[in-house]
Parts: C-alpha cells; structure tokens; sequence
C-alpha cells in the first residue's frame, strides 16, 4: 500500500483491512480520535463504538516535524527505527512495552495496545504521584536493554549486524545533535527567541566556554561511540505509568550509542521535576522521594547490569580466562561508574537545552508566573552546569544529589 497520511476517518477504514484486529474488536462500528500530544507524529486512538473499553493505538509518522509544521520536513523513515526498537525492546523485556499487533513500513505506522490505565508520568510527576516500583522497573529495563544489545554480551558479528539494522536513523541523531548539543547554547532561530531576548543568563549561558567545551565531549561520545542500541529519548514523555505498571513509548530516536545516553535523559527529567517542587508546590516531602527515586535507580541500575554481566563469560569484548576474578571485577566496576558519569554529563546537556531549546518540558516552560519560571531556568542552568563540568569526575550518587539539594 503506498503512503497515505491518515485522519480520523481512513484511520478506521485502515483498521477494518486487518483481519486480526477485526476479530480483536468482534465488530466493524469503530470511531477514532487523535490523541498525540508529541512534537513529532500522530496518535489515534481507534475504539469499538459499542464498547470504548476495547481501543488500541495507532501511530503514525508524518514525512514533517508535527511541532513546527510541514516546512520542517523530516523524512518518515523514523516510524522504521520505531517498529525496530519496539520489536528488539520486546523481545528483551515484554513487560515493559505495549504488545505490538500490526506495523507497516510503507505506511510509516504502529498499531499497538492502548494503555488504558497508565498516564504519561511528567503529568504523574507533576502531580506529585509516588510511584513505589518505578525505580525498579525502570533500572531493570534500563540494564537488560543496554547490557544485552552492547559487545559485552553479543558476539562481534551480532553487534555489527545491529548497528547496521539501526544506523539509518541519521536524521533523527542529527536532530539530537543540534537540539541536545549545539543550538540551545548558542543563538539560533529554533530557540525561544522571546525568552533568549534581553535575558542576562541567556547570554551568560552562550559565551560560557569552559560550559560549551565539556559540551562538545559529550556530543563527540553521543557521535561516535556504539555501545548498546539506545531508546534515544528517554524522557518522562516516553514513560506511561500506573501504581504497579511501567510501559516504555515512542523509542523513534533509537540507534546505537552511548550507554550513559538514556540513563541521562532520565536523570535529567526527574531532576526538572524536582525543581518543578522546589520552585513551584515548595513541598519538602515529595523532593524527597524523587532524590530517594533517583538514588534507587542509578544504584539498581548499576547493580542489575552488573549481574546481567556476571552471567555470560564470553562476548566481543571478552574472552573467558583473559582477566583473573579480582582485575574482572574491579574493571567492571569502573565501567559501570563510567556509565554513570556520562550519564550525569548528557543529563546537563538535557536540563540545559529545556531551558532556551525550541522542546521545552512542561515542567519549567509551563510555568506560567514569569518570576518563578525564571527561577526556575536558573536552578535548571545551574545543576546542569555543574553536571557537565563536573560529569567526568563524579565518585559516587550522593554527589549528584549534593549538587541538585545545593541548588535551591
Ligand atoms: P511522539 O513521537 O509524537 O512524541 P508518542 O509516541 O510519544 O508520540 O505518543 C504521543 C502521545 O500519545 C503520548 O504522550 C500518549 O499520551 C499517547 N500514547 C502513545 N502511545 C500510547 C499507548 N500505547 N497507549 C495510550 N496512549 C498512548
Ligand atoms: C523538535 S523535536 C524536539 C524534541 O522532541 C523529541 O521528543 C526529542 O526530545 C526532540 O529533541
Ligand atoms: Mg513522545
Ligand atoms: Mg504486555
Ligand atoms: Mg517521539
């Protein structure tokens, strides 16, 4: 079938040629809405008329940025890389991905389960939900994805097969490039131009050089380094979550990269979030359990990789017998804290590209009293200038929650 951009009323015709879904609803009377609140792609959810309980999802790429508009053209081929990364991701950690029923190349679309009793989690966060088994959920996903697609546990000729089968994702990593790395520190028209205008600590943040160069390291890792196949834009948008349930969306970013990339981008948010609490509800009692939340995940993070890592001998990288026990355990402990320290560098550059960057979270841009909002730019600018100077230095997690309880 060629490409064809769907609205709320092929959509469903679209639907009634799969025979599977068909049986699925037990009906042909559906009705469709459009649900995306994203700056890429279209979101529908299609329902039985009679029973609105049974829906599922439909995502569809579009060959432009949604954000901005068809004059921001950007191929659809993204919608391929989603459909891969949903199926590796799968095929790791059901649990933690919606069941995925239909996905056509050609039209650039997803069919998939609808969460019906998750939410997207920045809303939960902002709301302030505790969610109990987040930092479980999270760190073993987190762990399982990146240990099991990386050198330290395929063979040689896997781990090149699958940065070929993602590698095409070029225009979505060049987007990352120049909205993570380069265009929020510097003057450019994707900015938030009204904002950047007359602000003192817009144009402090451009001419900090010492800032700009760590900046730099960190996009030449994002660049060039292929350690695990990355969901690319891990962020509390791409998380939709209930009190026992935590499903992972929207991996269209994904190709192989830094290990410390994902972990960072949610690092970053749930940083904003907290200085959401410390500048907006004020409320002691929840900024402590997102430092807690934050503690818990970079440590189950780091202790479930390295007990994915304990259970295979041989990979790429090693072969058995190389190292004694001692000199293994002790280098793969340093590994580990390096993830860790990249981490916290592509956090900064996360939290700081929010603040004057076209995508800003709702967290700190939907502030709506300008005097607070601009508090709060400067507590994000702050911690994220300390987490990229510092980034490559970082001995323990307690430092890094130093540095954000410092800064209010
Ligand atoms: P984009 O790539 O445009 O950001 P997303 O995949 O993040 O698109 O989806 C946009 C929105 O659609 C999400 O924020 C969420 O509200 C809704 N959504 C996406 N997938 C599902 C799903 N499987 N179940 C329920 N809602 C979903
Ligand atoms: C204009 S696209 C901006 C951002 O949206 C996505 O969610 C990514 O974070 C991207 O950088
Ligand atoms: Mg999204
Ligand atoms: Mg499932
Ligand atoms: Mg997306």
């Amino acid at each position: 079938m060629d490409y064809k951009k769907l609205d709320k009323t092929t959509v469903v015709e679209y639907i009634l040629n799969i025979k599977k879904i068909i049986t699925y609803f037990g009906s042909d009377d559906l009705i469709a809405d459009e649900i995306g609140d994203g700056n890429l792609n279209y979101v529908y959810r299609v329902s039985s008329a009679q029973d609105p309980q049974k829906s599922l999802i439909v995502k569809q790429a579009v060959p432009y940025l949604r954000c901005v508009g068809e004059e921001f053209s950007l191929t659809r081929e993204r919608m391929t890389y989603e459909i891969r990364a949903l199926q590796k991701f799968y095929s790791i950690f059901p649990n933690f991905i919606p069941n995925i029923y239909h996905a056509s190349e050609e039209m650039s679309l997803v069919v998939m389960e609808y969460l019906d009793s998750h939410i997207i989690m920045r809303k939960g966060l902002i709301e302030k939900i505790k969610y109990k088994n987040f930092s479980n959920h999270i760190s073993a996903y987190m762990a399982a994805t990146l240990y099991y697609t990386s050198s330290l546990y395929l063979s040689s000729a896997q781990k090149r097969e699958l940065v070929e089968r993602f590698n095409g994702n070029r225009e979505l990593c060049k987007l990352t490039e120049d909205l993570v790395f380069s265009f929020p520190f510097m003057d450019h028209e994707t900015n938030d131009n009204e904002n950047v205008e007359n602000n003192p600590d817009a144009q402090k943040l451009f001419s900090d050089m010492e800032f700009k160069e760590k900046v730099l390291e960190l996009k030449y890792k994002f660049m060039t380094q292929s350690d695990a196949l990355l969901h690319g834009d891990l962020h509390t948008g791409s998380i939709m979550i209930n009190e026992n349930e935590t499903y992972i969306i929207d991996p269209e970013f994904a190709f192989v990269g830094p290990f410390g990339f994902d972990v960072g981008a949610l690092l970053a948010n749930l940083v904003n979030n907290y200085i959401h609490h410390s500048v907006v509800t004020k409320d002691e009692d929840y900024k402590s359990w997102l430092l807690a939340t934050i503690k818990d995940v970079l440590e189950k993070f780091s202790e479930k990789f390295l007990s994915f890592w304990s259970e295979s001998k041989e990979s790429a990288l090693l072969v058995d017998g190389y190292l004694d026990e001692v000199s293994l355990k002790k280098y793969k402990e340093r590994f580990v804290k390096n993830i860790l320290r990249d981490s916290v560098g592509f956090a900064g550059c996360k939290m700081a590209r929010r603040v004057y960057g076209v995508a800003g979270v709702e967290e700190i841009r939907g502030i709506e009293d300008e005097a607070l909002r601009a508090e709060a730019e400067r507590m994000a600018l702050k911690i994220a200038r300390e987490f990229v100077i510092k980034y490559d230095k970082i001995e323990s997690i307690d430092e890094i929650l130093e540095i954000m309880k410092n800064a209010g």
